[in-house]
């Protein structure tokens, strides 16, 4: 059975989403987490070696960091044909758009956000600017990351993308608001914020 180590509204939100997606069977386990103030605290029960979420615990097989996870369900749940698995044609875009994710797409955002430069070449990641038109123009080609194949990276980068909607970060882009429209439909994702509270 799975452990979702979750505090609502947060990044383990999309994994309510995702476990819904895949009809795994799993548990939520509410905690909680340092708050961006400097207030709260992390739960010691939360395996993740940061007390952050998402964290998920497998019969003690304990896995962190979203993309780590999105693939260890994806494998682990392949019924639904969520995630490409070994030797499946996909299989290679959705290892480098899960990995692109947390190695570049979050750094470029939150750098952003955050008004930090991205030093040209030496930082892993690249400037928002760089970033967006790359991952524009594979979903203008889409309609989801893979194509036409939805996948567990669509559930992370739609709802980083949902996230930041009204947020000068993002432009306005009919692209990003028919793909967010798209991915959050779903049932699951409803079925997701039904149980965000735990
Ligand atoms: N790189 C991590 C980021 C996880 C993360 O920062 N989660 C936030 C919630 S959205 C958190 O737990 N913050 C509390 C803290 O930093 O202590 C992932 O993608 O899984």
């Amino acid at each position: 059975m799975i452990t979702l180590y979750h505090r609502p509204k947060t990044r383990s939100t999309r994994f309510l989403f995702l476990l819904e997606e895949l009809g795994a069977p799993y548990v939520v386990r509410v905690v909680t987490t340092r708050n961006r103030d400097g207030s709260g605290a992390a739960d010691p029960a939360n395996p993740h070696p940061h007390g952050k979420v998402p964290a998920i615990d497998d019969d003690g097989v304990v896995v962190f960091e979203s993309p780590a996870i999105a693939l260890y369900l994806t494998d682990k749940f392949p019924k639904n044909r969520i995630g490409p698995l070994v030797g499946d044609s996909d299989r290679g875009a959705y290892l480098s758009w899960l990995s692109y994710y947390t190695g570049v797409f979050e750094p470029a955002f939150l750098s952003k956000f955050m008004n930090v430069e991205v030093p040209r070449a030496t930082a892993g990641w690249v400037a928002v600017e760089e970033c967006l038109p790359a991952v524009l123009d594979r979903l203008a080609r889409g309609p989801y990351l893979l194509g036409d194949r939805f996948s567990a990276a669509d559930v992370l980068y739609a709802t980083t993308f949902a996230l930041f909607a009204n947020s000068p970060l993002l432009p306005q882009s009919p692209v990003i608001a028919e793909y967010v429209a798209r991915v959050t439909a779903r049932p699951a994702f409803a079925r997701a914020v039904a149980r965000d509270g735990g």
